[in-house]
């Protein structure tokens, strides 16, 4: 179906399950823009989640009493649950993780420390956010990678033609983001899959800002592996997704050793459980897994194309609305298909922080600092920017109070 036939949400409707967005900053509503660091909770998460502590808090796969079977079965489930929600094969290749940086360090140490060595390369983006471009730049010095970066253009988009000089046969992996979360850009990330497997590399997609407000299907786009948090898509803090295809999870080595990733231990020598549970070790996020199936309901319910379509039109209305102004600056590609639903922004003459200050005092809330890609904003030349990112539940009025905070911030540095 094309974006425009789709129906559109019934903001008011879905905001009556976020209570939270009825607080009252000196008697001015909350206007939370501030989705991209962390969504607000829905009402049928916090409530499954409240029902697995009232009703069947027990350890997982530890007991055999009713309980323990009762949160084994919705654990368990819960991985299945999202391997169909992003078109992976099964449970076997869908693993839990404290949220997206630990999946991203779960690769890099489990496989990257096992297959990486001086000659090898690691390909990532400008635009990565720390949890990718630390972690394997670090992975590469420990190992002796070099590690090669896919320039972005005045746009803010990819130079596609830098990537394919860059992908080459000594890149071993290509780690790239799917959305960017301080410009926006939804990058061509199955044209970067299959660059990478030309070359007999694997790929891993960041989808931190992608899973939470689009249809993804990781078979379809042929990733190796590709991580998102639950915290972004109404979903609870203290989870994330591994997902991984089966045979390479098969060969990795566990990142965390501990209980339930064993299936003999003797003093000498241990086995590996059987996927995903080889990398589940320990005592798992139990309620929080129940609360991302909820949210997974939730966001199905509302349907994934029909937020995707929400949230860009909001970028679009965001876009034009700062756009009319010369003094602000905005970052990454004009509205479109490859915009998602966030704008990166400055105010000539005004440091983010003090805009985000003064934003707060109108109840607007917004981030500003580097979003943990300060390479980024190196390469865009300034220390810091604002963000406005938005969910199913912001309203273009929520937009215009934006605007005219920025004004009243513009009134006061004149
Ligand atoms: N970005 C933001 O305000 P965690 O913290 O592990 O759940 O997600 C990390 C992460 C990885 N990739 C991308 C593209 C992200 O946007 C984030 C989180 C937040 O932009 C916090 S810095």
């Amino acid at each position: 179906m094309s974006q425009q036939n789709l129906e559109p949400l019934d903001v008011e409707r879905l905001r009556e399950d976020f209570p939270i967005l009825e607080r009252e900053f000196d008697g001015q509503p909350l206007v939370y823009l501030d989705n991209a660091a962390t969504t607000q909770t829905a009402d049928p998460v916090v409530d499954a989640m409240s029902d697995y502590y009232r009703r069947y808090n027990a350890n997982v796969h530890r007991g055999i009493h009713h309980l323990s079977q009762e949160a084994s079965i919705a654990y368990e489930e819960a991985h299945d649950r999202v391997a169909d929600f992003i078109g992976a094969g099964g449970r076997e290749e869908v693993v839990f993780t404290k949220n997206t940086t630990e999946a991203e360090n779960l690769v890099a140490h489990s496989w990257g420390l096992e297959e990486l060595g001086p000659g090898d390369e690691i390909v990532l983006t400008e635009m990565e956010h720390h949890a990718s471009l630390v972690t394997w730049q670090q992975i590469g010095k420990r190992t002796g990678a070099d590690v090669k970066y896919i320039r972005i253009d005045e746009n803010g988009r990819l130079d596609m033609d830098h990537a394919r000089e860059l992908v080459t046969d000594d890149t071993a992996m290509l780690s790239a983001v799917h959305v960017s979360n301080t410009l926006g850009t939804v990058n061509p990330v199955s044209e970067l899959v299959d660059l990478a497997h030309d070359h007999d590399a694997l790929a891993f997609i960041d989808g931190a800002q992608a899973v939470p407000n689009r249809p993804v299907d990781v078979e379809a786009i042929d990733a190796d592996f590709y991580a998102f948090s639950g915290h972004k898509m109404a979903g609870p803090t203290g989870i994330g997704v591994l997902y991984g295809k089966e045979e390479l999870l098969e060969e990795m080595q566990p990142y965390l050793y501990g209980g339930d990733m064993i299936t003999k231990v003797t003093f000498e020598d241990s086995t590996w459980n059987e996927l995903p549970w080889k990398f589940e070790a320990g005592t798992p996020q139990i309620a929080e897994a129940i609360g991302l199936v909820a949210a997974i309901d939730y966001l199905e319910g509302i349907g994934m194309e029909r937020i995707e379509a929400h949230e860009r039109e909001l970028a679009r209305y965001a876009y034009e609305q700062l756009s009319a102004h010369s003094d602000v600056e905005i970052y990454g590609p004009e509205p479109g298909p490859d915009r998602g639903g966030l704008v990166g922004f400055n105010l000539e003459g005004v440091h983010a922080h003090d805009l985000a200050s003064i934003m707060n005092d109108y109840a607007v809330a917004i981030r500003a600092g580097d979003h943990c890609t300060q390479p980024l904003h190196d390469k865009l030349g300034v220390a810091a920017s604002a963000r406005a990112s938005f969910y199913i539940y912001n309203t273009r009025e929520e937009i215009d109070a934006l605007v005219d905070a920025i004004d009243s911030a513009r009134q006061l540095f004149a």
